[in-house]
C-alpha cells in the first residue's frame, strides 16, 4: 500500500511538468511563398518536433528578412519568427530549442542557402552536405551555433 501512493507520487510529479509544456508549445511564425515544396517540409518538421507553426503565404520574403533583421547573404527559402527571434532557411529543431533554452543576445539563426540535407531538404537516402548554423547580431558579429558534417 505504502509503495504504491509512493508510485502515485513519482507518476505525478513526472507528469505535470508534461503538461504544462504541452500546454505551451513555442509558436513559429513562417513566411513563405505557396508554391516552396521545401518550406513546407520544413515546417513538417517543426511540428512533428513540438512547435506551434502559423504559415503565412506571401508573394515574396525578402522585405521579412529585412524586417526581422536577417542579413541579405545568410538569405534562404522562408523567415520565421520564434520569441523575438529570426529563424532563416532550414533550420533544425534541436538548435531552435538549444537558442529558446540559452538565450544569446543575438537577432537569430540561419542556415543560408538550401543545404541538401538540412531539415525538409532530404534528398534519397541520408546524403548531405555539410552546413552550418549561423548565430547572427545586431552588431554584424556572426558565429557558428552548431555545425553539421558531410553524410553520404
Ligand atoms: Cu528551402
Amino acid at each position: 500500500m505504502k509503495r504504491r501512493i509512493f508510485l502515485n507520487a513519482v507518476l505525478l510529479a513526472g507528469a505535470l511538468p508534461l503538461w504544462a509544456h504541452a500546454a505551451k508549445k513555442p509558436l513559429v511564425t513562417v513566411y513563405k511563398t505557396p508554391s516552396c515544396g521545401c518550406c513546407h517540409e520544413w515546417v513538417a518538421h517543426l511540428r512533428q518536433s513540438g512547435f506551434e507553426v502559423a504559415t503565412n503565404d506571401v508573394p515574396d520574403t525578402s522585405p521579412y528578412r529585412s524586417r526581422f533583421g536577417v542579413p541579405k547573404d545568410l538569405g534562404s527559402c522562408h523567415t520565421g519568427v520564434i520569441d523575438g527571434y529570426a529563424l532563416e532557411g532550414h533550420v533544425p529543431a534541436a538548435d531552435i530549442r538549444r537558442l529558446l533554452a540559452e538565450r544569446p543576445r543575438a537577432r537569430g539563426l540561419s542556415v543560408p542557402g538550401m543545404p541538401v540535407g538540412s531539415p525538409g531538404m532530404e534528398v534519397e537516402g541520408s546524403r548531405r552536405d555539410a552546413y552550418d548554423v549561423v548565430l547572427f547580431a545586431d552588431d554584424g558579429s556572426r558565429k557558428v551555433w552548431q555545425h553539421y558534417p558531410a553524410k553520404n
